[in-house]
């Protein structure tokens, strides 16, 4: 039948001429569809002479079988085209340059207190660390903080829950007590213990968030124990220190007189740089003062024969100073465009 063989030949050559898989399914749809035409070829079988319907219904049915096997040939053809094509879209372009495996670096905080650690261990001090988890007998009791005292209250200090009497060491002081009733353990029976000069940098935490203030931040505090250590020795270790840290031998440093439970007499330390943009401008930086004896009993030191000093200070702040920082969230924030500045 000489209309099905064009209609083969016809379909054959429509469809492949198309790669797109929505336009085959209409092509299928003029062939095979409900007025496609192979489908009205199917129903004027009914106005056939008998003798020819026969043949001429098969060789339709033929035909469509034909038509078919196109269709899926082709679907297959378009379906793999598509995922040849996405694949050369998604390679692995080995040409292209690296990206590098990229080098972390130290926080500015850390910078500041690796230096604060050189600078101390150049003189004699040892670096001591003690849990950030404290009992508040070494937190507060220890360093003669009053029962009623407002740092212990839960508005300044954060408090485990169910388990009294332990909480987040809000300074770094109960290292010193812990260092001191150690050391006592080791050298307290020789006749000249060996001196105690340590500095403890760690985090420490209040309850207290603003752009000055983060419920967590570092201090550094010092101690220094022995037979004849006194506040003059103090004046001398801190200004010393401050001078080199700052890289500035015209820094002015002043004692004022204050008052800390743990230290009598007690001094805050102001700074004054000669020149920059704070030129002239005293700083409150650090405290300090004469360890009270209260608190070397409690570290099991006998303050008839022994004195020290201790000092303590804030590295967040004076790494904001050092590099002109005005919001101290900025530390805390993990924002690599700010803190890649500094590697
Ligand atoms: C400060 C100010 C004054 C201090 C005291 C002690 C200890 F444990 F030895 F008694 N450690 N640190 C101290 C003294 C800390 O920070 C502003």
């Amino acid at each position: 039948m000489h209309n099905v063989e064009q209609l083969v030949a016809a379909a054959t050559a429509e469809f492949a001429g198309i790669n797109d898989a929505a336009q085959l399914e209409q092509a299928k749809a003029r062939y095979l569809g409900k007025s496609g035409s192979l489908t009205e070829l199917l129903k004027s079988l009914g106005q056939m002479p008998a003798e020819e319907r026969r043949s001429a219904g098969a060789s339709i049915n033929r035909a469509k079988e034909q038509i078919e096997t196109l269709l899926s040939a082709r679907r297959e053809t378009i379906k793999r085209a598509a995922l040849e094509n996405q694949l050369d879209v998604s390679a692995l372009d080995i040409t292209l340059p690296g990206r590098g495996r990229g080098c972390g670096g130290l926080h500015p905080t850390v910078r500041t207190l690796e230096r604060i650690e050189q600078l101390f261990r150049s003189i004699g001090f040892e670096v001591a660390d003690g849990p950030e988890i404290e009992a508040d007998w070494y937190n507060f009791t220890a360093l003669n903080t009053p029962e009623n005292h407002p740092a212990r209250s839960m508005h300044d200090t954060f408090y485990l829950e169910n388990t009294p009497g332990v909480l987040l060491r809000t300074h770094t002081s109960p290292v010193q007590i812990r260092y001191m009733q150690e050391h006592v353990v080791q050298y307290g029976h020789l006749e000249h213990m060996p001196e105690i000069r340590i500095i403890a940098p760690g985090r420490v935490y209040r309850v207290d968030s603003d752009a000055t203030h983060s419920p967590m931040f570092h201090q550094v505090e010092g101690l220094w124990v022995g037979e004849n250590v006194s506040f003059a020795d103090l004046k001398g270790v801190v200004a010393d220190f401050l001078r080199r840290f700052f890289e500035s031998d015209d820094l002015k440093v002043r004692f004022r007189p204050s008052f800390f439970p743990f230290t009598e007499p007690s001094a805050e330390i102001d700074v004054a740089f000669m020149s920059g943009a704070l030129e002239g401008r005293w700083l409150e930086i650090a405290g300090c003062g004469m360890v009270h004896p209260k608190v070397l009993r409690n570290g099991g030191i006998d303050p008839d024969k022994y004195t020290g000093f201790a000092f303590g200070m804030g590295p967040d702040r004076l790494t904001m100073l050092r590099y002109g920082i005005d919001d101290l969230r900025l530390f805390f924030d993990g924002d690599l465009r700010f803190l890649s500045q500094f590697n």
